[in-house]
């Protein structure tokens, strides 16, 4: 007999997977069913979601599962924070394409917004981390910019759950996503009415929230018949790719520290409350909420994006690199030749990367990279000091001395970042697996099925299915006397 998988669908910024996983003998078992592109389109001088391409995409993943004789117990859906999109009309439609968060709409709305409510006022009330794209002040933008459709909209719907909405004609926003629009309030457990009230978005537009790890549906009948398949329930489990990475790291102890790394890099830790006050505001870290009651104290750093879009400026002017080529030239370069700190917003919107560090070298009185290995380096090096810099902010927000990080997620294939990070940290990282997301998405709905019992279980098998690499730190001196000087050209404080 066929034996029995669920689907995890991960929406990253670099591709979308179909992922199919099973339990065999206590082990995970893997494997890729479909990838598909997800390029953002740019349209009337918006960058948009190609969301009915996704949509199409979902479903010829569930014919290949048929073609292949699968039977799939469930699926479920991830992808990153703050993104939505709007239902209305009398059927319910796709009120526009939903908007990237990338996109410039929300260019110095998030500090009007400040100016009237106060950062404590926004605070308080999400326990979320200011970043500008955030949903409210997406929100915000289409209601200054007089936008239609928040009149027309009777529902909001977050992007998976708007798919989800596609696939069943359920409606339900999931927590984990929830928590990162800024709106939601982890006091009350519910949607905040001054924060929707401060963007004239309606209350009735939102709807209650679930948890992850809650059934919310079947394939509905239509798309069965489409597709001619039966009807899989489909579950809401941490739908944020963040909440998912953060399920799967393979932690024994119960207090530990993550970096979950991709195209951003998520470094934080597991709390069971919210840590709110004054200290978590001005170090602008959040509480985006996570699976079984938890919660992710962590703080946004930009990550691989800022390599990722280097080689994209280069395959523009001609030359296409490969990621390892990179690292090799990185490896190389001189090292501590100059750093940058990766959340200036100058890094934010996609463009030419190699020109804005040059930009930022000027800026800040250093000599700029003048090839790719010291432009990769000056990344890489920046990247391994500011994980240092925003885990011990960690540790002063949660009181816990870490013994190490996890690392998890695709960017732990650069394995010169997990070498450097453990460097500058001055402690072991532990690297793996890959494939955080659609693990934690597989382990939420394993849990719902029965077939783990809780989380713990899950994160054991997890670290007994997949490699863990252990990067034990080196060069301690060089690294704490270039750590002071990042810190010193960043401006950051110490
Ligand atoms: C990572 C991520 C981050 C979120 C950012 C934008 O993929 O989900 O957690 O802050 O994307 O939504």
């Amino acid at each position: 007999m066929m034996q029995k998988h669920v689907l995890a669908f991960d929406l990253g910024a670099s591709s979308g997977r179909a992922m199919l996983g099973r339990l065999e003998d206590g082990k995970i078992v893997l494997e890729e069913l479909h990838r598909f592109p997800n390029d953002p389109v740019q349209a009337g001088g918006r960058l948009h979601w190609d969301i009915l391409r996704l949509l199409h995409e979902l479903k010829q993943s569930l014919l290949k599962a048929k073609h292949r004789g699968i039977k799939l117990s469930s699926i479920a859906i991830d992808t990153w924070g703050v993104d939505f999109g709007l239902l209305g009309g009398p059927g319910n439609e796709l009120l526009g394409n939903p908007v990237h968060y990338r996109d410039s709409q929300t260019d110095g709305v998030m500090e009007r917004l400040i100016g009237e409510l106060s950062a404590e006022t926004i605070f308080d009330r999400s326990g979320i981390q200011f970043l500008t794209f955030n949903t409210l002040y997406q929100l915000e933008a289409m209601k200054k910019a007089g936008s239609p459709l928040l009149r027309e909209a009777k529902h909001f719907l977050m992007i998976p759950a708007l798919l989800r909405y596609f696939l069943t004609d359920e409606m339900h926003n999931e927590f984990s996503l929830a928590t990162t629009t800024q709106m939601y309030n982890p006091v009350t457990g519910d949607w905040d009415d001054e924060l929707l009230k401060a963007v004239g978005a309606d209350r009735s537009l939102f709807g209650p929230v679930v948890q992850p790890g809650t059934p919310v549906g079947r394939l509905s009948e239509s798309v069965c018949a489409e597709l001619g398949i039966e009807p899989v329930p489909v579950i809401a489990v941490a739908e944020h790719d963040t909440g998912s990475a953060v399920a799967a790291v393979p932690a024994k102890d119960r207090s530990f520290a993550y970096l979950s790394c991709g195209t951003w890099s998520l470094i934080g830790t597991e709390v069971s409350e919210p840590v709110m006050g004054a200290k978590a505001l001005e170090l602008n870290f959040t509480n985006e909420g996570g699976v079984y009651g938890t919660y992710r104290l962590l703080k946004n750093i930009m990550g691989l994006w800022i390599l990722q879009e280097c080689r994209r400026e280069w395959e523009r002017a001609g030359v296409k690199y490969t990621f390892p080529e990179l690292v090799a030239k990185a490896s190389a370069a001189e090292p501590f030749a100059c750093f940058i700190d990766s959340d200036d917003e100058l890094f934010l919107p996609p463009g030419d990367m190699p020109g804005r560090i040059r930009e930022y070298c000027e800026r800040t009185g250093q000599k700029a990279p003048e090839n790719e290995g010291a432009f990769v380096r000056a990344i890489l090096e920046s990247l391994a000091f500011k994980y240092r810099y925003a885990l011990e902010q960690t540790g002063q927000l949660s009181g816990v001395t870490y013994s190490g990080l996890h690392m998890v997620g695709g960017g732990i294939q650069n394995t010169l970042l997990c070498e450097w990070t453990a460097n500058a940290i001055g402690k072991p990282v532990w690297a793996g697996p890959i494939e955080g997301s659609a693990i934690g998405n597989m382990l939420v709905q394993w849990i719902t099925n029965g077939e783990l019992s809780d989380i713990w279980e899950a994160r054991r098998v997890v670290g007994d299915s997949f490699p863990v690499d252990v990067y034990e730190p080196k060069d301690g001196p060089q690294w704490e006397e270039a750590y002071v000087r990042f810190l010193a050209a960043t401006g950051l404080t110490g």
